[in-house]
């Protein structure tokens, strides 16, 4: 048996949480994560507040465990994403892209607990002292919006740092990686990547099928001012490299990008579409339900930690 402080915390039978991820993270694929034991986020990224409402609506309709949102503070809509996750009582909300300290009274006080995803550790102490219930940190192997410190540096680091329970994010697809994070102090994980290919995940097969065929190599991080985004490599990573070799203006670049999330999720565009993913997205072997995700990571973690005196002399 697995048992963590975060499972106790968010009332969930396993230590795995599912990643917010705007447009891919939608009530079918958190209600899933949820029902099949762990906690399943609807991420909000750049949504209103009342498809959001509508959103947490459906998911509840779905399960009846606990589900988180995620606010991505870089959305124009966040203030009215954050008060709909009061009204409609949501358990967890989890946060990117931002601070949410301004908030914390009122979301305590709603009784909702509040998981900051965080890159670095003085961010870590900054919302530590805000009063947040937990903390994710994510390394620069994950999907989308990274950092510039891995997960093996940066995970021990904050849990040293810290006294609240730590998530560990980024570069995590399967149970060795889980037992690895939980041996340096982790609660538990976020996963995004494997996620996307859930059977319940509504994202394009378009965009699972870019995950499944993903060789080790195949993410890059586009970005400037070190503000990076970790995609797969397709015709649009192509141009945007080649744009900024030929000195486009951030403008220009951030124009680029426009929308191309949505083109990949929604409409399949796995040439100009931006296909967000982690480095693990090689690991990532097949589409299964969520729910089988969950069990076998679980297990794997389980095995690996029985066994782990003989891995640790090569077998
Ligand atoms: O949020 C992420 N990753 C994301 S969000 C996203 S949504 C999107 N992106 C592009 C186009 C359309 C939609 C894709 N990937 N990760 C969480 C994260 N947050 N990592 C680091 C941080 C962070 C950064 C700064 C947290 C707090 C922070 O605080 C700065 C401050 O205000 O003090």
């Amino acid at each position: 048996m697995l048992n963590t402080k975060m499972m106790d915390l968010l009332h969930i039978k396993y230590p795995i949480i599912q990643g917010g991820m705007a447009w891919v993270a939608t009530a079918e694929l958190a209600a899933a994560v949820s029902e099949g034991g762990g906690l399943g986020i609807i991420g909000a990224g750049s949504a209103p507040g009342e498809v959001v409402r509508q959103q947490i609506r459906k998911a509840k309709s779905l399960t009846d465990k606990p589900i988180g949102v995620n606010a991505y503070f870089l959305s124009p809509f966040v203030e009215e994403v954050i008060q709909v996750i009061i009204e409609e009582k949501v358990s967890v909300i989890t946060t990117g892209a931002g601070n949410p300290g301004k908030y914390v009274p009122k979301l305590k006080e709603a009784g909702i607990k509040i998981i900051p995803v965080i890159s670095s550790v003085a961010l870590a102490r900054r919302m530590e002292k805000a009063g947040v219930d937990a903390l994710i940190a994510e390394g620069m192997e994950c999907g989308g919006h990274t950092g510039d410190l891995t997960t093996m540096a940066l995970l021990p680091q904050v849990v040293d740092a810290v006294q609240v329970p730590v998530i560990a994010a980024g570069g995590i697809a399967d149970g060795r990686q889980l037992a690895a994070t939980l041996c340096m102090g982790a609660q538990g994980v976020q996963m995004g990547t494997r996620f996307i290919c859930a059977e319940e995940c509504i994202a394009h097969e378009n965009y699972k099928n870019a995950i499944l065929k993903a060789k080790d190599r195949g993410t890059v991080l586009t970005g400037h001012n070190g503000h990076y985004v970790r995609v797969l490599k397709n015709k649009l990573t192509q141009e945007y490299i080649r744009l900024s070799k030929e000195g486009a203006t951030p403008e220009e670049l951030e124009k680029l990008g426009m929308g191309r999330l949505r083109a990949a999720v929604i409409e399949g565009d796995d040439k100009m579409g931006s296909l967000m993913s982690g480095q693990v997205a090689a690991m990532v072997k097949k589409i299964q339900p969520a729910q089988e995700i969950l069990e076998e990571v679980v297990k794997e973690a389980l095995d690996v930690l029985k066994g782990v005196d003989v891995w640790a002399r090569g077998k």
